[in-house]
């Protein structure tokens, strides 16, 4: 399946049937009263965060929901049925937007969550409801109210508790896949990576999501590479595993340069934890390695991670690292969260 975390969307829901006017006409019944029934009411359009999706590729296709209109009432004092609803499924971490894009309309974050994002119109009265002691016989009746339109943005934000970050090529899907079940593509080119994955990291009978999202280059904020816009599946982190290749030119220069692109994004990313790790040290000499080491400490301002997916070296101890990061978050969410309401 391909990947799309983002997509416009154009919802309406249903307009109210229309209220009846009729009156009971029937042998021997004298004075038939009005009987003209309501009109239904429009659907509704909802959002429902739904389990097994991870892209929002369904909404290429399709753009246009309609929720139906509601009948209009009838003769005999028969309401008109309410009109059939429609519900976007969405995967979970997906935001909806206004159509301005930057009003948050609601954030699907939790699986079965339900969000009604247009209301269908009211039917009209039939002419029996306006039936008074001086007005026995009404002759009129509502028109039912028209259904909301408008357009909405869908877009994706990963759930993850970990993001992996780096230049391409730094090993970042390697080590997704080295600790998760995750199966991504791993090559010696840069860009291997085009859509965000996602794996399951089970370490010392704790589980997390660990996000692998394609490589940062030099300009990626100004669309350089892939752009920079990915760095959204990696807002919804705790903390960021930023990997430096150890074969690299030059350790702490690639780090900076990726610290400068994730700055230069925005939204809160830059001030997130971040475990710092140099990749790949199976494939470095003694030298080099303490070399690159140096580097990365003086442009990191800590003494970073020595890690290779190939021979497991260090990979504990970053799964640790980035454990103890979660826990932290943890436990100051919970800080945070308004005490429960007393009860007796
Ligand atoms: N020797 C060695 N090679 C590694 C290690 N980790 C990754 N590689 C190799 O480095 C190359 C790039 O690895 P990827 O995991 O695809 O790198 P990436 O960071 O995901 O790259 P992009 O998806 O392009 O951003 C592959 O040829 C890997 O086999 C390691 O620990 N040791
Ligand atoms: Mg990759």
């Amino acid at each position: 399946m391909k990947f799309l975390d983002e997509a416009k969307v154009y919802i309406r829901s249903g307009d109210g049937g229309a209220g009846c006017v009729s009156f009971r006409r029937e042998k021997f019944i004298e004075f038939g009263g009005p009987n003209g029934g309501d009109g239904g009411r429009g659907g509704d359009v909802w959002a429902e965060c739904v389990e097994g999706l991870n892209t929002l590729i369904d909404y290429r296709y399709q753009q246009h929901f309609k929720a139906r209109k509601g009948e209009h009432g009838m003769g005999s004092n028969c309401h008109g049925a309410k009109g059939a609803d429609v519900v976007l499924k969405v995967p979970a971490g997906t935001e909806i937007l206004a159509e301005d894009g930057e009003t948050l309309v609601a954030d699907m974050t939790e699986i079965g969550q339900r969000v009604r994002l247009a209301k269908g119109g009211n039917g009209g009265f039939g002419n029996a409801y306006f039936t008074t002691s001086t007005n026995r016989a009404p002759k009129h009746a509502n028109p039912g109210l028209e259904g909301q339109e408008m357009w909405l943005w869908l877009r994706l934000k990963l759930i993850a508790d970990a993001g992996l970050v780096g230049l391409p090529n730094a090993g970042k899907s390697t080590f997704l896949a080295t600790v998760t079940a995750a199966k991504p593509k791993i090559a010696d080119y840069p860009f291997t990576t085009l859509h965000p994955g996602l794996g399951v990291v089970r370490s010392d009978s704790r589980e997390f999501v660990l996000a692998d999202i394609p490589g940062l280059i030099e300009g990626a904020h100004e669309g350089v590479g892939l752009g920079d816009k990915f760095l959204a599946h990696v807002e919804r982190c705790r903390v960021l595993l930023h990997l430096v290749e150890g074969t690299s030119e030059h350790a702490g220069k690639a780090y900076k340069l990726v610290r400068g692109e994730i700055e230069a994004y925005g939204n809160g990313l830059a001030d997130k934890p971040e475990i710092v790790a140099l990749s790949k040290a199976d494939a470095l000499d003694a030298d080099t390695l303490k070399t690159q080491v140096a580097r990365l400490k003086r442009a990191a301002g800590r003494t970073p991670l020595v890690l290779s997916s190939a021979s497991g070296r260090g990979v504990p101890e970053a799964l640790r690292a980035i454990l103890a990061e979660i826990e932290q978050g943890r436990v100051e969410e919970a800080e945070q969260a308004p005490a429960p309401a007393w009860q007796p």
